[in-house]
C-alpha cells in the first residue's frame, strides 16, 4: 500500500516536471466561511451518516448563559527555578506572565481577546508520545483504547440530534476517523468529505485495517481520544498540559511569535514542521517529507528544546473547548494558572463534548485552519479519536 502510494507520488512529481528542481508550492485561497478541517460531531455524526445528521439540527444557544458561573482557578502562582531533577524526556518551563491568544493575520475569532496568563513553572514532554512508549503504557495494563472498544448505541445517540435513525450494526464495531485524500474535491466547505468513519482502525493500524506500527515505533501516537491520554498521563504520574501552559511553552520563549519558531513563513524552506503541502485535500506533495506523520523530532526544536509543538500531531490539552471563553477572563489582569471554561461549547456541534486540540498536524495549510500558529486550537469531540490527534504529558514540580 505504501509502495503504491510512493508509486503515485513519483507520478504526479513526473507530471508536473518538477522531479529535479525545486518545487512550487501551490497556494490555495484561505477558505473563509469554514475554519475546521474535523467533521462536526466527531464519530457520532460520521457513524450516524454524515453532515446532514448534524446540519439540519443545528442548536440555538442562548447567548446569555455564556457568561454565567464562570469558574476561574486562582491558584498560587509559583516562579521557582529548577535546575536539576527533570525528569528523563522532560524540560523545566519555567513560569511566567504572557499574552494569550491571536497572533498574526490567519486568526480566528475564538482566539480573541488577546488576555494576560500567568502560568506557574512544570515539566513537560520534550515530544509527543510515540508508539513505543503507548506500548509499554498498554503492555502494562491492557488498556484498550476508545477506537478499540465496540460502540454503545444509547450512549452514542446522546450525542445526535434526536430521532437520528440508529446506523447499521456494521458500523457500530470498533473504529476510529482516517483522513482521505480526495482527488477532485475543490469544494472546501463540507469538511466530512475527507473523513470516512473506518472500522479496525486504532493506535496499532493507524492507516487502517492492515496497516501497522512496524517501523514506526518513533512517530506519534494516533487515534487517542481524550480519555486515553488521560489514562496514559495518570500511569505515567504526570497530566495533560492545560491550553495556557501549552501555548506558553510552545512560544519558546519569544515574545508573541505567530510560530513556535517565530514569524517565518510556514510555506518558506527549509520547512520549520511537519504539515500539508500540495492542493488539499485532493493531492499531498509532502514536500517536507512525510505524507502523515514523522518520527518525532524530525524537525528543529522550539527555545525551550519542544519539539512538534507544531504540525505532525494535533496534541489534546485538558481544556474544555469553548469558542467564548477567552472573552469571560480579563483583558488587564492576569488569569493564573486557568484551566479552561466551565463548559464545553462549540456553534458547530453542541450535542457533543469537546476538549482543546492545539499546534495543528501534517493535514493543515495556509488555505485551510493553519493550525501550526501557537495561538490556533480545534475543537475534538472527547469520544473521538483520528488519525491526526495525539498527545504530549505534563509534570507538576514538587
Ligand atoms: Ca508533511
Ligand atoms: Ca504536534
Amino acid at each position: 500500500m505504501i509502495f503504491k502510494k510512493l508509486l503515485l507520488l513519483v507520478a504526479f512529481s513526473l507530471m508536473l516536471g518538477c522531479k529535479s528542481e525545486p518545487k512550487q508550492q501551490i497556494v490555495q485561497d484561505k477558505v473563509d466561511s469554514k475554519t475546521d478541517c474535523h467533521p462536526q460531531g466527531g464519530r457520532s455524526a460520521l457513524i450516524a451518516g454524515g453532515s446532514d445528521v448534524i446540519n439540519q439540527h443545528k442548536i440555538q444557544i442562548d447567548s446569555n448563559s455564556i457568561h454565567e458561573s464562570i469558574e476561574k482557578t486562582n491558584e498560587i502562582h509559583s516562579d521557582k527555578k529548577v535546575k536539576e531533577g527533570v525528569p528523563d524526556g522532560m524540560v523545566l518551563i519555567n513560569g511566567g506572565t504572557f499574552t494569550m491568544g491571536a497572533v498574526g493575520d490567519l486568526t480566528l475569532p475564538r482566539e480573541y481577546p488577546r488576555h494576560p496568563v500567568t502560568v506557574s513553572s512544570f515539566y513537560m514532554d520534550t515530544h509527543e508520545v510515540t508508539n513505543a512508549e503507548f506500548k509499554v503504557f498498554v503492555d502494562a495494563t491492557g488498556y484498550k483504547t476508545i477506537a478499540e472498544r465496540p460502540i454503545d448505541w444509547e450512549e452514542l445517540k446522546k450525542q445526535l440530534p434526536a430521532g437520528t435513525p440508529k446506523p447499521p450494526e456494521e458500523n457500530l464495531r470498533p473504529g476510529s476517523l482516517l483522513f482521505k485524500l480526495r482527488p477532485g474535491v475543490t469544494d472546501l466547505t463540507n469538511y466530512f468529505q475527507w473523513w470516512e468513519w473506518t472500522v479496525g482502525t486504532n493506535w496499532k493500524h493507524p492507516d487502517g485495517p492492515g496497516s501497522s506500527i512496524q517501523g514506526k515505533e518513533s512517530h506519534p501516537v494516533v487515534h487517542i481520544a481524550y480519555a486515553d491520554a488521560k489514562a496514559y498521563a495518570q500511569w505515567a504520574g504526570k497530566r495533560l498540559p492545560t491550553e495556557a501552559e501549552w501555548e506558553y511553552a510552545a512560544q519558546g520563549g519569544l515574545k508573541d511569535p505567530i510560530y513556535p519558531w517565530g514569524d517565518k513563513d510556514v510555506n518558506d524552506t527549509p520547512f520549520e514542521c511537519n504539515f500539508f503541502q500540495g492542493q488539499f485535500p485532493s493531492f499531498n506533495s509532502s514536500e517536507d517529507g512525510y505524507l502523515t506523520t514523522a518520527p518525532v523530532g524530525s524537525f528543529k526544536s522550539n527555545g525551550y528544546g519542544l519539539y512538534d509543538m507544531a504540525g505532525n500531531v494535533w496534541e489534546i490539552v485538558s481544556d474544555k473547548f469553548d469558542e467564548d471563553y477567552y472573552s469571560m477572563l480579563s483583558t488587564e489582569t492576569p488569569t493564573i494558572n486557568p484551566k479552561g471554561s466551565y463548559r464545553s461549547y462549540y456553534r458547530e456541534n453542541n450535542y457533543a463534548k469537546h476538549t482543546v486540540i492545539k499546534g495543528g498536524s501534517f493535514l493543515c495549510n495556509d488555505s485551510y485552519c493553519s493550525s501550526y500558529r501557537v495561538s490556533a486550537k480545534m475543537p475534538l469531540e472527547t469520544d473521538s479519536a483520528m488519525n491526526h490527534v495525539g498527545f504530549r504529558c505534563v509534570q507538576d514540580i514538587k
